[in-house]
């Protein structure tokens, strides 16, 4: 059981990463004390922001003799409190922020090494430099990092032609919890000696170790991209539409994002600059994207004779193609800023899900059937990557509702979703995480004999529970 540093190992801490790397002032260590969505409010004597791989090394061997808990802390955006520390004031924070390197890109190999600390759009803009992709793309691409990406294995709106951050992965280099450096970072797509040991500290949100750089995949820049907002009545017609699509373009579908009325509503009132383009009003809407490398392939005209030809066969009611590079920004910021204008309109309870992609409208169906029950004083704002499978069923707090009823609602209702996304074959957390807000479910759901490997695995790389304890896995 990890305990309270003392005073003497706070000073080697200090030490092992120099002046000007690490924060104790109640002041300076707030940022890190609280996550994006407010769930949580932690403490801790100290913030280290390491600047190199042996800093982390150092600050890891002594935390392990000394048994102290350390949580790592990339940009903050996380949804389910994977980066707070909790309450005790015992837990060492450790940023990643000056770990913040683009070590090397190998455009010939399609590959490029940056570190942990590096911003998502740092990572994106120094592949587009060497005229490559790297396709992972987010809301929150401008401050999430590339470690915290790894660590909740992050989704985002190109998944359905890229992948998730794990399939973007080529080698990681990780701290263990006892100061030893996993050097995993090579940058091959064959490599079949043993194990695949880098791909555990994917999605274990810094309980394994601590990620501090990693080999990423790239891909040639689009140079044709087609992009449209669709109208369409209901959830039905969505799987019609990406089952047309993709029949019709195949791996050129690079988004399929679905949205109902009142998400695009609520984001047309609450964020400044963002509009409908549709003329008609839809009971719910598509943002679809095509790409291709190939700038000679006319997306455009592949995509308006389908959704033309979708519209004869009823399955569109209204579109609009973006006829610039403008438009098709102010389409992605309508969908972009959906969480944003959630956040403006009050109290939201929100479920990141994934079910099979055939099964999204019965989830919509019975799960809204499940909310007007369980929490009348929410709105259902159901809504994201349901070309992925996955939507982020939220509930906005009705306008003049009680929020503490409304809030109070929250875990009958959860309990109801994950009941109803267990029986539909699907993950009680598709592209967020577990962190410390689904650690108690996920311990209640999982598969038993799974579980167990999990905290075998985790027993055996961190024997002494330091690392990012009560994250994930809950005690046992
Ligand atoms: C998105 O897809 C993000 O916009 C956030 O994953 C989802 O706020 C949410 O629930
Ligand atoms: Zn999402």
């Amino acid at each position: 059981m990890p305990r309270p540093p003392s005073s003497a190992t706070l000073a080697e801490l200090k030490a092992a990463v120099g002046p000007g790397g690490w924060l104790d002032c109640a002041g300076d260590v707030a940022p890190y004390l609280t996550d994006f969505r407010h769930l949580y409010q932690g403490a801790t004597p100290l913030v280290l922001m390491p600047r190199s791989v042996d800093e982390v090394a150092k600050i890891l061997a002594l935390c392990d003799r000394d048994e102290v808990a350390v949580v790592p802390h990339g940009g903050n955006t996380s949804y389910c409190g994977g980066a707070t520390p909790d309450e005790s004031g015992s837990q060492i924070v450790v940023s990643m922020r000056r770990l913040n390197r683009v070590r090397h890109i190998d455009a010939a190999n399609y590959s490029m090494i940056v570190e942990a600390g590096c911003t998502l759009a740092g990572a994106q803009a120094a592949a587009r430099e060497a005229d490559r992709l790297f396709p992972l793309s987010l809301g929150s691409e401008g401050t999430a990092q590339i470690g915290g990406n790894l660590s909740t294995n992050a989704g985002g709106t190109a998944v359905l032609r890229y992948g998730m951050m794990r399939d973007l992965v080529l080698g990681l280099e990780v701290v263990l919890a006892d100061g030893r450096v996993l050097a995993a970072l090579k940058s091959l797509r064959k490599d079949n000696t043993g194990y695949d040991v880098k791909s555990l500290f994917i999605g274990a949100e810094g309980t394994l170790g601590i990620i501090t750089a990693a080999s990423l995949k790239l891909f040639p820049l689009p140079a044709d991209t087609a992009t449209a907002l669709v109208g369409i009545d209901s959830p039905r017609h969505a799987l019609e539409l990406l089952t047309r699509l993709r029949t019709a373009a195949g791996d050129q579908v690079t988004s399929f994002e679905l949205m109902p009325r009142i998400a695009v509503e609520m984001t047309v009132k609450y964020v400044a600059g963002v509009a409908n383009p549709l003329a008609f009003d839809s009971p719910w809407y598509l943002l679809i994207e095509l790409s291709s490398p190939n700038p000679n392939q006319n997306l455009t005209g592949l995509l308006t004779s389908q959704l033309e030809d979708a519209a004869a066969a009823g399955t569109v009611k209204d579109a609009m193609l973006a006829t610039s590079l403008a438009q098709a920004q102010a389409m992605w910021k309508l969908r972009e800023s959906v969480p944003e204008a959630q956040r403006r309109h009050g109290a939201s309870i929100k479920h990141d899900v994934s079910v099979p992609v055939s099964a999204i409208p019965v989830l919509i169906e019975k799960g809204t059937a499940l909310a007007n029950e369980l929490a009348p004083e929410g709105d259902v704002v159901s809504y994201g990557h349901a070309g992925d499978g996955n939507l982020h069923f939220n509930l906005s707090q009705k306008p003049g509702a009680d929020l503490e009823l409304f809030a109070g609602r929250t875990h009958v209702l959860e309990h109801a979703m994950f009941d109803l996304v267990e029986s539909l074959g699907g993950s009680i957390s598709a592209e967020h995480g577990i962190g410390r807000l689904k650690a108690g479910e996920f311990a209640r759901r999982a598969d038993p004999v799974e579980l167990r490997v999990m905290h075998e695995l985790k027993r055996a790389l961190d024997p002494k529970g330091i690392l990012n304890p009560g994250k994930v896995l809950c005690a046992n």
